[in-house]
């Protein structure tokens, strides 16, 4: 770890000058991976795991990865480029091999190499655990983002956490989710490179200290702190086909070094060890909540970390260019913050400029409000985060001082722009009064952002409207929208190779940096043969998921049925109930002998809990125990078959999206910030079922009102009924629901687990839900029908579905990522030597 008499060393010229490029074919390839599965990693006929020939390749990629990775570095260094930075607390990246591959446009000659070899690639690509970083869509988007940069050349580089431990990996006992640590570093990550010599030092606890300094200014320094170690881990991010490599670079803690903590403890070893650990404990484990779980210290301690040491590795990395003169900072970097999660960078931004650079108040706030960028993915209030005032004092004195004096600030801009207006104070002030003050970091995140965004027009038109309608009083030139997308490289091109064929066959390839060429696919609905072809290759993709499907969860699922999906994480907004609803109503159909005309279904709901939410676990529980019901009824037969898919995560995605027909996007309208789940079954080519909410109403307006599956109230209506909500009267108005409502009640689904559903059904009956699931349910049952009558005519449906991938042009993460570039980073594309 300590490296630094390795780097005080200076390098002899010859070490760096220029190799001669890697080859990229066949013969290269297999040379490289025979050294390093014979040398490096020293196999012999004994070697009996994938997991040699899994690392051979990969460090056979990563050797092509690095040296475009330098040349990349050195285009960006060039005097006044600008960078953005992406600060994320989630980084869900997923398996790197197919996408390293495709990207470096070498998949066919590793094929062929390894095939040679007597390997089989699809078998290695298995081994890679997935890079579980993120809970869910706030993670992946930030993932998808970083190729979408990298393919246009913009220096922008991640910083995340590299968390010894991702995501939990979701068992499923007796239809109960259970949680296991996910360990995806066991075998080491052949990928990341460990950069020791940009280590960070951390401080949290201790209190500050006001001092005159040498030339008689008022300074402030932190004294008394414990500190952590900041280590980093970079992971390079290959452009498509173009030469670019960017960086995503990963803090790990670290201890100070033992003599330190040797001292600090007065030699008692087991003391110090002790605190080794709690440094070590910052990065060990990723938080499993994707709405909010307020209040966590350790949650706290995370945020902190990363943003001080992203701060300081990028202010390091400008004073050795610039010195001490700030003046053109703003100008030449932007940090682009990932929610409020790394918005204490605002203040610790503020401190390292005053007390560490010796900067004044005005100019580091210049700076400062200028270099920040801010976007917001939640509408829930409950997952607006708030830190209670007394934890900062504690774990961050000095960002806490800084806070306050921001917000003394700001309050005096108010009331001179309202003079008089109290009740405005106490609404926008960065402080929440109580019992208990907290700090709402979502208006620190505002008041110290040139830029604040939200991730679909909709939720960009309520966040203005709602949660920040004050400031943006104040301040209407700072919001705007960016609505979200999916790389099409991982999406399509990746995850569904025989569509991508396809595809490209008729149109050319490209689409795969320029999405909108998909609408050429239009004419091709009248071909006949294209139509066919179409099928055949949903079909192919739809056995693939059958396959996953039987041996996880040991149901079979007949090919001919509409495959109809829901998966994302579990909460009571996405409504992963109302779809289940639907299920038993179906069953209901089938045991009363309603199937005249019935399209067979094969329902998939897949998504993760957070581990503390007792009703989202309730509702996984209900689907798991419907399933068994209907998939062991024989009169149920193949005319409908449900499964709860173990383990959501992308790796699995990638093989259900191009499998599904139908893409269930429900949540209650005016709650789900975008999505982006939606987008990528629209690529496939499946067709929307879904509400007014978020990215769907794009979707919608993009493919035609004619082929998308409407249902629901809207977000204006749903706080209507609210007002007035009667779902008991529902109930009795509708024979379908009341029998639905029957069976539950009845204990059809719990023989054995008496009353087990008590509080689903009481939540459904409740005036006070908030996510109306009884109002909605009819709408839905009839919007179902429609997608069940016009899956029928299997012509019109694949129309309908080639009409999607066709008009997902707009989803692409590089039309948001261009967006991003030309209204809040303004960066120059880079021009690696030698591409
Ligand atoms: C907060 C405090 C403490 C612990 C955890 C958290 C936490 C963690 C993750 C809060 C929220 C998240 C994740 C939110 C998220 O994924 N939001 C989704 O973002 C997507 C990308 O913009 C949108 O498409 C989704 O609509 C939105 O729900």
């Amino acid at each position: 770890m300590q490296l630094k008499a390795v780097c005080a060393t200076t390098k002899p010229s010859s070490l760096l000058t220029e190799l001669p490029p890697l080859g990229m074919d066949v013969a290269s390839i297999t040379d490289d991976f025979r050294r390093y599965y014979n040398y490096t990693l020293g196999c012999d006929g004994d070697c009996l795991s994938t997991h040699y020939p899994y690392k051979a390749l990969v460090l056979t990629l990563r050797d092509r990865l690095m040296e475009r990775w330098k040349k990349s570095k050195y285009a960006a260094r060039t005097k006044d480029c600008k960078h953005a930075y992406y600060l994320s607390l989630e980084f869900l990246m997923g398996r790197a091999l197919g996408n390293t591959m495709l990207n470096l446009g070498i998949t066919d000659e590793v094929g062929k190499s390894l095939y040679e070899l007597g390997l089989r690639l699809e078998e290695l690509a298995e081994v890679e655990m997935d890079a579980g970083l993120g809970n869910g869509g706030l993670g992946r988007l930030a993932a998808c983002f970083l190729d979408s940069c990298a393919t246009l050349r913009l220096p922008v580089m991640g910083y995340g956490i590299r968390y010894e431990y991702g995501m939990f990996r979701q068992l499923i006992e007796n239809g109960y989710q259970v949680e296991e640590p996910d360990h995806w570093l066991r075998d080491g990550n052949p990928w990341e490179i460990e950069r020791p010599e940009h280590t960070k030092r951390i401080r949290f606890g201790g209190r500050s200290e006001h001092y005159r300094d040498a030339d008689g200014r008022m300074r402030v320094r932190w004294v008394d702190t414990h500190d952590v170690l900041a280590v980093p881990y970079d992971v390079p991010i290959p452009g498509y086909r173009n030469g670019v490599v960017n960086t995503l670079r990963l803090w790990q803690a670290a201890a100070t070094d033992v003599f330190d903590l040797g001292e600090f403890n007065a030699g008692s070893y087991p003391e110090s060890v002790a605190a080794k650990n709690e440094a070590e404990n910052i990065t060990m484990v990723l938080y499993p909540n994707d709405a909010s779980e307020n209040g966590k210290e350790l949650r706290l301690r995370q945020q902190y970390f990363l943003a001080s040491a992203s701060l300081q590795d990028v202010l390091t990395r400008w004073v050795r260019s610039y010195g001490n003169d700030f003046s053109r900072f703003a100008e030449n970097n932007t940090f682009q913050l990932n929610d409020t999660h790394p918005a204490c960078a605002v203040a610790e931004l503020m401190r390292l400029l005053m007390d560490e650079y010796g900067l004044g108040w005005e100019e580091a706030w210049e700076i400062t409000s200028n270099t920040m960028a801010y976007t917001n993915h939640t509408l829930l209030p409950e997952a607006l985060e708030k830190w209670p005032v007394r934890m900062f004092e504690r774990l961050l004195p000095r960002l806490l001082e800084i806070i306050y004096e921001i917000n003394a600030r700001f309050l005096g801009g108010v009331a001179a722009r309202w003079p008089g207006d109290t009740d405005r104070l106490r609404r926008m002030s960065l402080i929440e009064e109580g019992p208990e003050p907290q700090i709402r970091m979502a208006f620190l995140a505002i008041v110290g952002s040139f830029s604040v965004n939200g991730v679909a027009a909709l939720h960009s038109r309520l966040l203005v409207e709602g949660l920040f309608r004050d400031f943006y009083e104040l301040w209407p030139e700072k919001f705007n929208n960016k609505t979200n997308g999916v790389t099409q490289r991982r999406w399509l091109a990746g995850c569904n190779p025989a569509l991508s064929e396809l595809i490209s066959e008729n149109i050319g390839e490209g689409w795969k940096t320029d999405l909108e060429q998909l609408r050429q696919l239009r004419p091709l609905t009248e071909d006949h043969e294209f139509r066919a072809a179409w099928r055949a290759v949903k079909r192919l993709n739809k056995r693939r998921l059958a396959e996953l499907v039987e041996a996880e969860c040991g149901v079979r699922f007949d090919l001919d049925a509409m495959f109809d999906v829901q998966v994302k994480r579990m909460h009571e907004y996405k409504r992963q109930l109302l779809n289940i609803l639907h299920v038993i109503h179906l069953y209901d159909r089938i045991k009363r002998g309603d199937t005249k005309e019935w399209v067979p279904r094969c329902v998939i709901i897949g998504g993760k809990a957070a581990p503390g939410y007792a009703m989202a676990k309730l509702i996984i529980k209900l689907i798991n125990n419907v399933a068994g019901v209907v998939n062991n009824d024989p009169e149920v037969g193949d005319h409908l078959k449900v499964v709860f898919l173990p383990n959501y995560r992308v790796s699995a995605m990638e093989i259900i999206c191009p499998g599904t027909d139908l893409s269930e996007q429900i949540s209650t309208a005016g709650k789900e910030a975008s999505g982006t789940g939606n987008m990528k079954f629209m690529m496939n080519g499946a067709i929307t079922i879904g509400t007014l909410d978020g990215a769907n109403i794009e979707i919608r307006e993009e493919v035609g009102e004619e082929n998308f599956f409407l249902f629901g109230l809207t977000a204006a209506e749903v706080e209507a009924v609210r007002k007035n909500y009667n779902p008991a009267a529902i109930v009795a108005a509708d024979e379908d629901l009341g029998r639905v409502m029957q069976l539950l009640g009845s204990g059809h689904f719990n023989q054995f687990e008496p009353g087990l559903f008590e509080p689903v059904i009481h939540s459904i009956l409740s005036p006070f839900d908030p996510w109306v699931v009884a109002a909605d349910f009819r709408s839905y049952v009839d919007a179902q029908r429609r997608a069940a009558e016009l899956y029928r005519d299997q012509e019109r449906w694949t129309r309908m579905s080639i009409l999607n991938t066709a008009a997902s042009g707009k989803f692409s993460t590089d039309r948001t990522m261009r967006e991003y570039n030309e209204e809040i980073w303004k960066l120059t594309p880079i021009e690696p030597q030698g591409e």
